[in-house]
């Protein structure tokens, strides 16, 4: 899909932009129902070789695990055609082409996945303060909506053009994987809800965050982090497997 110069002025501008329902609906449900099946089998070793992780509250004793807890699955395309596909979807390819060229591999991935009433609040954070990777211009994340995200549910906020002030540095919020800066405040941030099928990326550099899941209903995205393949990556082992190449 042809991004227009505006939508790729305004991504360059303020660190973020929303495609909205560039998937098709059946791709959206498959990528769902994959899911789904993963949740079902929540103490399979499968799901222990995709890292899940329970929420915080089932991690400190406050609620049981179970099908409904679960907050997130990692490096999911190395292993199962339907998130590769994803990965390599044209659609996708194409519009990370035309905001940060080629050639792209895949950084890394992730299924983020708010349950209703117990999913709980990502903080603020910037991606690349676990990436390091140089020029941060090279790596964008891709977040996939694989349901409508609203207010009410945790859809991402973004603190327009946090994206030009460099990365910052990020405290480790104690029990807990976070990394979070501090002196943003909330009131500045932009919530950018949208309908499941859509697609918003942001900029390395780009501060967000996302609400708790307060409602009734899942909140769950598909995400993957696209690197240019000629970019530095600090944060990897030289001897790591080299990442799975996009497009040439
Ligand atoms: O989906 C979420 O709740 C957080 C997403 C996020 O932080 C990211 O994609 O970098």
């Amino acid at each position: 899909m042809p991004l227009s110069p505006a939508q790729i002025a305004s991504y360059w501008e303020n660190g973020f932009l929303a495609v909205p329902e560039l998937f098709p609906t059946a791709h959206i449900a498959s990528l769902r129902s994959r899911i789904e099946e993963l949740c079902a089998d929540w103490q399979s070793d499968l799901a222990k070789r995709l890292h899940m992780q329970q929420e915080p509250e089932v991690v400190s004793g406050g609620a049981a695990p179970n099908p409904a807890t679960i907050r997130k699955f990692a490096d999911l395309a190395d292993i199962d055609p339907v998130f590769l596909n994803h990965a390599r979807h044209p659609a996708l390819l194409a519009v990370v082409a035309q905001l940060i060229g080629r050639p792209l591999s895949l950084y890394a991935d992730q299924a983020l996945l708010k349950p209703p009433l117990h999913g709980s609040e990502k903080p603020e954070h910037q991606d690349n303060a676990y990436f390091r990777v140089e020029p941060a211009d090279h790596v964008i994340t891709c977040w996939t909506a694989l349901d409508d995200a609203d207010l009410l549910n945790g859809c991402m906020h973004y603190y327009p053009g946090s994206h030009r002030t460099g990365n910052v540095p990020h405290r480790a919020i104690k029990g807990t994987p976070h990394l979070v800066p501090d002196g943003y405040q909330r009131s500045d941030s932009v919530a950018v809800p949208v309908p499941a099928g859509s697609l918003v990326l942001h900029h390395s550099q780009t501060v967000h965050w996302t609400p708790a899941n307060g409602s009734a209903r899942w909140r769950r995205a598909y995400v993957v982090h696209l690197v240019r393949a000629d970019a530095q990556m600090n944060a990897r082992h030289p001897n790591s497997p080299p990442l799975l190449e996009l497009l040439a």
